[in-house]
């Protein structure tokens, strides 16, 4: 299990100009044959072949016609060699034929079976399993498929770019040809055989051409693909007014598949998706799907230009398709829905989970220095904080200069391969700005802290700020340097106003407006400070506005200081995180006392001083609740103002945590908070209940989520479980039936019977839907009382269960190892003993599913005793395999790297 290091990069010995395949499918094989028109880079450097190739069956090998013999070739488990011959030194025709056995493909990746579907996943080293290639992105070729195969059970054969012919092959089968004009390496082919119903649509580019749309899906769900045609239509639409970026195809196709190993691919003109991210109907779909599935299309639509016209010269480069896209698919969303809801909801999910990974074994750059599996650097440091660190030079330039700078990067390398110093060069050209310290945000892995400590002279008026930035070691990087990013704030007055505050000339941080964040400091140095003149009184100073840069930053606020950002800070973001801040000092508070045995976990009360502090932020809680409010304008951004940190989010800030402890104090604290806040939560679920948009799927789903919000403060506490009942009754929207769902879920069986009813009327209701069913295996594993680990083990012997279909492992197991703190987290260990052998099992099938999984368990550092050890020893036991079975590379690197 050897790394590969990005300091080794070097450009291919031959390039491949164009690659005609064939492929012949069989139930029990599919023969492949691909002919390769290549050339030597250098004539005259007389280099050996490399070609890449995975549990490939060779039938033969030809060069120029000339079939090679043994002598002329060494294979390996990774591919083949062939020794130099004379033709080499000219562009020359390679022909393989190989047999392959894609029923047998568990790993999902190159050509495999999902049911009676055939269909490829190639992203990142996929194609190697389906013909033999120099399998990287840098090699880029035009591509001919020819797929044949039985006429009646796959009357659909599907390839990249344009159908130049189909024809009738013997009695029983027949071929099509597919021919896609545009270079592109080989992680973008696929390919899709089956029969499979087609929904289309259409849509007229900017400069007036029309592409057709169509969605391939299982027969009988074409009336699910409505939301995802309407979806690609709005970003073909957004991609060309915000980039100025047009489709280049007449036709674009997405195909929907129920066994995929994660959310969708953008192989070049045919999209392939998991099922869950394409098919929605308001029956079926929770008003998140629908938003999962708007984004996911449109990250995918997107990545026609950031990936497939401009791609990545290596795997290391990764983010600099994934972070731009990501950055694109959410600018998209924020345009299409609220930009406050939809940035919060960015930054929970980079804070809890992001944090987490920066902060444990696999901490990486976002253009990380080596791997062992790149399928393990599919992170969320590469597509989230990737997303982050665009975000920043987009802040630093500018719209205009920003948008110059991606026109510049798509024209200059277009039909390449690069990297993201590249990107980064277009934005440094065309804005005239150094980003060469910038661009450590590409080098150095660790989440950067930043401490603020201020002073105000109430006699000069003078109001001073110093910020100090640190970057914490991590696994392989000491002693790194400081960081440049922008670091937006406000002043915020008594009145609740911004002071109108200029930096004077002694500070040594340069600063100026930014777009709807207040003023834009560039940081650059490990401390710097910042001077305010003529500043009335003391302000409360309101941080890192919009969370302008993915940074913890430290600041000692007090309540009060707290409580007034929450009413006035203009910065919505920050109005939402001072009390995000608040709550996590509760929770401190609370945990701190219990730590010190002054009260124990199960019951007794929280202190007076303690009781004091939560009945304020209770009461800031109830204002933004009041009927006639201003955040009662926006229910979506309401909701998220009065949902408290997860659990995992408080968790992931504290060192050496005790996870039952912190559970037990966790639970107190949400429930008293709950219980000041049980009647206005009441009021405000009968008012929106009443409300006439609250049953519109897309109009009232922002109402629906408060409403549900109300609803979850409710069922944290005793006696709302008929509510609950009734609410999960009554729904006539998934959104609706899963709240009431979830909300039942908090009754243990001792005090309702309502919620092993509730179990029973969805899976009745929902058995022959197997995505819908999805919720109902993920529901159950992620509660205390309902996802025990004798509950986890008698669902996976469930009917409706599949140890191969990957959504459904992720349903039941990651949500146990990742949400289900109470059991997962069993001081007897029997949990984390349970999750690995299953982990175990699972690597012999798909070892990229069994890799993810393996994450709840790496973060053993994180805990105190007696978790710690326990972790430790389950990982130390899947390092050691069973007898007869191998670790796959990719959990060998997780494992390995987090006992290091
Ligand atoms: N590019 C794919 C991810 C491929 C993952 C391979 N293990 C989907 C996306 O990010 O758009
Ligand atoms: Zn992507």
């Amino acid at each position: 299990n050897q790394a590969v290091y990005l300091r080794d990069y070097t450009p291919p010995a031959y390039t491949i100009d164009t690659v005609d395949l064939y492929v012949d499918l069989h139930e029990d094989h599919a023969m492949v044959t691909g002919t390769l028109n290549i050339q030597a880079a250098k004539a005259e450097a007389k280099a050996d072949l490399w070609l890449h190739g995975e549990s490939l069956e060779l039938v033969s090998v030809t060069i120029n016609g000339t079939r090679l013999t043994e002598q002329d070739f060494r294979i390996d488990e990774n591919g083949m060699l062939i020794t130099h011959r004379t033709e080499m030194a000219q562009p020359f025709v390679l022909e393989t034929v190989s047999r392959i056995r894609p029923q047998d493909n568990t790993r999902l990746e190159g050509l495999y079976r999902s049911k009676n579907l055939f269909c490829t996943q190639c992203e990142a080293e996929g194609f190697r399993s389906i013909t033999w290639f120099l399998d990287r992105p840098d090699v880029m070729a035009t591509y001919r498929c020819t797929i044949e195969a039985d006429r009646e059970k796959y009357p659909v054969l599907l390839s990249n770019g344009n159908l130049i012919g189909e024809e009738p092959v013997g009695e029983n089968r027949h071929r099509a040809i597919w021919e896609d004009p545009f270079r592109k390496p080989s992680y973008l082919f696929a390919l899709v055989a089956g029969t499979l119903d087609r929904v289309e649509d259409s849509f007229t580019t900017m400069s007036g051409r029309n592409i057709d749309l169509h969605i391939y899906v299982d027969p009988g769900n074409s009336g699910k693909c409505r939301h995802a045609l309407d979806s690609l239509k709005k970003a073909m639409r957004w991609d060309e007014e915000r980039y100025g970026r047009e489709y280049d195809l007449d036709l674009f196709n997405i195909v929907a598949v129920d066994d995929f190993n994660m959310g969708a691919m953008e192989n070049k003109s045919l999209n392939i998706f998991n099922s869950s991210c394409v098919l929605a109907d308001t029956a079926t779909a929770s008003d998140a799907s629908f938003d999962r599935v708007e984004s996911i299309v449109a990250h995918e639509y997107f990545h026609n230009w950031s990936g497939n016209r401009v791609t990545c010269r290596d795997w290391f480069q990764l983010s600099l398709k994934e972070g731009f896209t990501v950055y694109r698919d959410a600018c998209f969303s924020a345009d299409m829905h609220s930009p406050v809801v939809n940035r919060i909801e960015h930054v929970r999910f980079l804070r809890t989970a992001q944090f987490a990974e920066d902060a444990g074994p696999m901490a990486h750059a976002v253009r990380p220095e080596s791997y062992m599996e790149i399928s393990n650097f599919y992170t969320l440091t590469i597509y989230e904080k990737g997303a982050e660190v665009v975000r920043m030079i987009h802040l630093l330039l500018g719209d205009e200069l920003f948008r110059r700078g991606s026109d510049l990067y798509f024209d200059r390398f277009d039909g390449q391969a690069v990297t993201t110093e590249d990107f980064v060069a277009c934005m440094e050209e065309v804005s005239d700005r150094d980003l060469s310290q910038f661009k450590l945000w590409y080098s150095q892995a660790g989440t950067p802290c930043v401490k603020v400590k201020d002073h105000y002279n109430a006699k000069t008026g003078e109001y001073r700020l110093t910020i100090r930035q640190h970057i914490p070691d991590t696994p392989g990087q000491t002693g790194k340097q400081p960081m440049h990013f922008p670091f937006c704030i406000g002043l915020v007055s008594d009145d609740g106003k911004d002071f109108e505050a200029r930096v004077a000339s002694e500070s040594t941080a340069t600063a100026s407006v930014s777009d709807g964040h207040g003023l834009m400091i560039e940081l650059r140095e490990t401390e710097e400070t910042v001077v305010f003149k003529d500043i009335a009184h003391k302000p409360v100073v309101s941080l890192n506005r919009g969370f302008s840069a993915p940074v913890r930053v430290e600041y000692d606020y007090d309540t009060t200081e707290l409580l007034h950002l929450m009413q006035y800070d203009s910065d919505g973001f920050n109005r939402w995180n001072a009390g995000q801040i608040l709550a996590l000092s509760l929770f401190d508070r609370v945990l701190g006392r219990a730590s010190a045995g002054e009260n124990s976990q199960g019951g007794s009360a929280i202190d007076e001083a303690d009781m004091g502090f939560l009945q304020e932020y209770a009461t800031a809680l109830k204002q933004y609740l009041k009927p006639g409010s201003t955040s009662r304008q926006d229910p979506a951004f309401c909701a998220l103002l009065l949902q408290m940190p997860e659990f995992s989010a408080w968790i992931e800030r504290l060192p050496q945590v005790d996870i039952q402890l912190a559970l037990g104090c966790y639970e107190q604290a949400t429930l008293e908070v709950c219980s000041q806040l049980e009647q206005s939560a009441r009021q405000c679920y009968d008012e929106l209940g009443a409300h006439a948009d609250i049953g519109q799927r897309e109009k009232g789903a922002a109402l629906r989520a408060l409403r549900n919000t109300c609803l979850g403060v409710l069922s944290r506490l005793p006696g709302h479980d008929e509510l609950a009942w009734q609410h999960f009754d009554a729904a006539k929207l998934m959104t609706d039936q899963l709240a009431g769902f979830r909300a039942l879920l908090r009754y243990p069986r001792s005090q309702s019977s309502r919620p092993a009813q509730a179990i029973e009327a969805f899976e009745h209701q929902w058995q022959q839907d197997s995505l819908v069913m999805d919720n109902w295996f993920g529901l159950q594993a992620a509660s205390r009382d309902y996802g025990t680990l004798e509950d986890i083990e008698r669902l996976s012997e469930h009917r409706l269960f599949s140890r191969f279909n990957p959504n459904k492992l992720r349903s039941l197991f990651s949500t146990f190892a990742g949400q289900n703190w109470a059991c997962f987290h069993a001081t007897d260990g029997a949990g984390y003993r349970f999750i690995r052998k299953t982990i175990a099992e699972l690597d012999q099938n798909n070892p990229q599913i069994a890799s993810r999984m393996a994450t709840p368990l790496t973060r053993w550092r994180k805990y105190a005793e007696p978790y710690s050890s326990l972790l430790k020893a389950e990982l130390s036991a899947l390092a050691k395999p069973v007898e007869g079975t191998e670790i796959s590379k990719d959990l060998y690197e997780i494992v390995y790297k987090s006992l290091q």
